[in-house]
Parts: structure tokens; sequence; C-alpha cells
């Protein structure tokens, strides 16, 4: 049983590696990215993956090596204390400052263009996200939200145009909430009393998933929707059929206080 301790924690940093090489294998992997941007947030991703990665095994191989040095079984030597080296403090805090300064400033352009710049168009829709589902509100014919021929769907399905800049308004009715959608690479906290903006564009058409990312309450599992990006005609088509459905119903507007 000598040297079961360092052997055991040699396993993590083997372990750790050989997950990540087999887990494309079982698709453990990203999810399809069908965004214009989403490109820019992987590799962002991918890189501060590889640096943390590389100080993971770097580190954990140190201690192996401390572990296996410095075996109880194997050293009856009393301890010698240090009283540290001040060379040492300063390289590994200059180090680690200098690495996140960096990481800083390579994402900036990244989060400037997903969550600073907002397309100058008027919203395809209004996200509500309420205990628990997704709501959606379209502008309807006069493009504006908010009037009469507004359209409110409570299935949890979205209809958006693909390959156009896309613009949603989200808010809350409750609680916290958060909408993501994994295959965009999004993910906005929806915040009771505030409005915020979200904005992207898809490159394909498809349905993908809508998720709350928030713990919201009990039904937080089940607050799930899809999103569906289709060729303009077909969007239009499907936003003339989703008015029809509406006229059998009443549209509730918003207080005018609020
Ligand atoms: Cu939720």
């Amino acid at each position: 049983m000598k040297r079961f301790w360092s052997l055991l924690f040699l396993l993590v940093p083997i372990g750790g590696v050989a997950t990540f090489l087999v887990a494309p294998y079982f698709n453990i992997v990203l999810p399809r990215d069908v965004s214009v941007h989403g490109r820019v947030i992987d590799n962002l991703f991918m890189f501060i993956l590889y640096l943390t990665g590389a100080v993971f095994i770097v580190t954990e191989l140190v201690l192996f090596y401390f572990m296996w040095k410095y075996d109880a079984k194997s050293n009856s030597k009393p301890v010698k204390y240090s009283h540290g080296s001040h060379s040492l403090e300063i390289v590994w805090t200059i180090l680690p400052a200098v690495t996140l300064l960096f990481i800083a400033i390579y994402q900036m352009d990244a989060w400037a263009t997903a969550k600073m710049n907002p397309p100058n168009i008027k919203p395809h829709a209004e996200v509500t996200g309420r205990q628990f589902n997704w709501d959606f509100r379209y502008p309807g014919g006069d493009d504006e939200l908010y009037t009469e021929d507004d359209i409110v769907r409570t299935d949890g399905k979205l209809y958006l145009p693909v390959d156009e800049d896309i613009l949603l308004k989200i808010t809350s009715a409750d609680v916290l909430h958060s909408f993501f959608l994994p295959n965009l690479r999004l993910k906005q906290d929806v915040v009771p009393g505030m409005t915020q903006s979200m904005w992207f564009k898809a490159k394909k058409t498809g349905g993908y998933d809508i998720v709350c990312a928030e713990l919201c309450g009990w039904g937080h599992y089940k607050m799930k929707g899809r999103v569906f990006f289709l060729p303009r005609e077909e969007y239009d088509q499907k936003i003339l059929e989703m008015a029809a459905e509406q006229n059998t119903m009443r549209v509730d507007l918003p207080d005018e206080d609020e």
C-alpha cells in the first residue's frame, strides 16, 4: 500500500484527460452551433478550456510528485518548516493576474457583439418567462408590440426568420428565469421589473431547444420550449396563420402605467 495516495491522486489528471478525449465518441460535446456569432464564443470557450486544462494537468502532476517524494512511509525524518519565498509569491501572483487580464481583453469584442450593440430594428417578439412557461408576444401586422393586433402564444413555440437579424425583448412575470438558447450560444437572465434585449442571427433552419437556466421553482425542469427558424416566406405564412387563430381570442394588453 506504499505510495497508494500518490497513485490515487495521479488518477485525477489521467481520468480528466481521458474523459475529455473520449467525450466526442459519446456525443458529449457542445450542441450544434446555428448562429452567426457562435463560433467566436466557441473559440473563446475552447481557448479557456485548453488554458485551464494545461494548468490543471501541471498542478496535478506537481501534486503527485510531492506526494510521491514525501510519502510518510518512506520519509521518517521530521518535517522542516520554511518561511516561504518572496520571489515565488510574486511570480504566482503576477502570472494569474496577467493571464486573467489577457482573457479580459481578448474577449471584449465577443462580449460587445453579443451584449452591447443591438441591431437597430424593431423587436420580432417579446419573451415572457413565467412559472413555468415561456410566453411569446408577436407584434402582428403593424410591427408594433402592445397593440390590438398582437399575437400571444403560450404553447412554448417561438417562430423566427432565418438569416436575418433578430431582436427579442425579454421580461419576467414572476421570478428570476434565464432564457437560454444553447444552439445560439446565448443566455440572458430574466429579471422581474426589467425589460432586456437579446439579439442574434441564425444561419440554419430547423427547431432548437429553449431552456430555462435559472432554478425558478418546482417546475423549473419543464420550463422548456422550441425556437423554429423558418425561411422568410414560411415565416410570414406562419405569422398570418397565428394571427388568424388569434382573431378568435382577445389579446390582453399590459396596463398603461406599467
Ligand atoms: Cu425557470
